[in-house]
């Protein structure tokens, strides 16, 4: 009975697909959990929770093209831990990315994200064992935490962070993308060289080996995080 395994993951996947699924309406910042799409701007999916699964739509950078949101920028200092909380918990398998944008105008608020902007702050992949199992550290969490770096730059950032959900990721368009993008206000900042920078969207095809993947069977070997390296200061 080898196929009892995957198949059983593979319906327990499809079962859980009818529940509602998240957002990811709030930051941690300076410990305290910020209100609800106070700080985030406000997603198209905020009552369907429904995710995006086109990576080269306008709305994989914020999604907010019904919403045309903005926030409030909050303060935070580099250097300090911050996170981002979901509605729900996150339990579809999958992974994270955080990538943050420097406002090229200097305003959070106004800025839309345009061009090769966008760095990586964080990431959550998968933990694979050589084809023996897989696991998901980003998934099954309704929140995370990370550290700014401290050479980060004083200024106005947006902050946006995807969880790809990977249980229907077997074809293409598949992945799920829960996205949101929050707006801070760094402060004691360094002097730090920002990169890889990439656009968003453009950073992916949609046929990375992260995103374009079975990941019930074969037990994927390894895992390839999508995007680029982590920026560590
Ligand atoms: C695993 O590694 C191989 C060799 O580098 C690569 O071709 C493949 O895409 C990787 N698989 C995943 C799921 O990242
Ligand atoms: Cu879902």
């Amino acid at each position: 009975m080898k196929f009892s395994a995957p198949l059983s993951l593979a319906l327990a996947a499809l079962t859980s697909q009818a529940a509602a699924h998240y957002t990811l309406p709030s930051l941690i910042i300076n410990g305290q959990v910020t209100p609800q799409w106070a700080n985030v701007r406000r997603t198209n999916n905020y009552n369907s929770q429904a995710p995006v699964t086109d990576v080269r739509s306008a709305d994989f950078r914020c999604y907010t093209s019904e919403t045309r949101a903005t926030a409030s920028t909050i303060t935070v200092s580099a250097g300090s831990q911050i996170g981002v909380v979901a509605n729900g918990n996150m339990y579809h398998a999958g992974v994270i990315n955080v990538y943050m944008a420097r406002a090229t105008n200097g305003n959070a608020a106004t800025f839309n994200g345009d061009g090769n902007v966008w760095f990586k702050v964080h990431q959550i992949p998968a933990v694979t064992n050589g084809g023996s199992s897989i696991s998901w550290p980003g998934s099954n969490i309704d929140r995370f935490t990370f550290t700014l770096p401290r050479s980060l730059p004083t200024g106005e950032y947006l902050i946006r962070t995807e969880q790809i959900a990977l249980h229907s990721a077997s074809g293409f368009a598949g992945a799920q993308f829960y996205i949101a993008c929050g707006q801070l206000n760094v402060i004691n900042g360094g002097s730090g060289n920002l990169g890889p920078l990439v656009s968003i969207p453009g950073v992916y095809t949609g046929n990375e080996p992260g995103i374009l993947i079975n990941i019930y069977w074969p037990i994927p070997a390894n895992y390839t995080q999508p995007g680029p390296p982590v920026w560590r200061g």
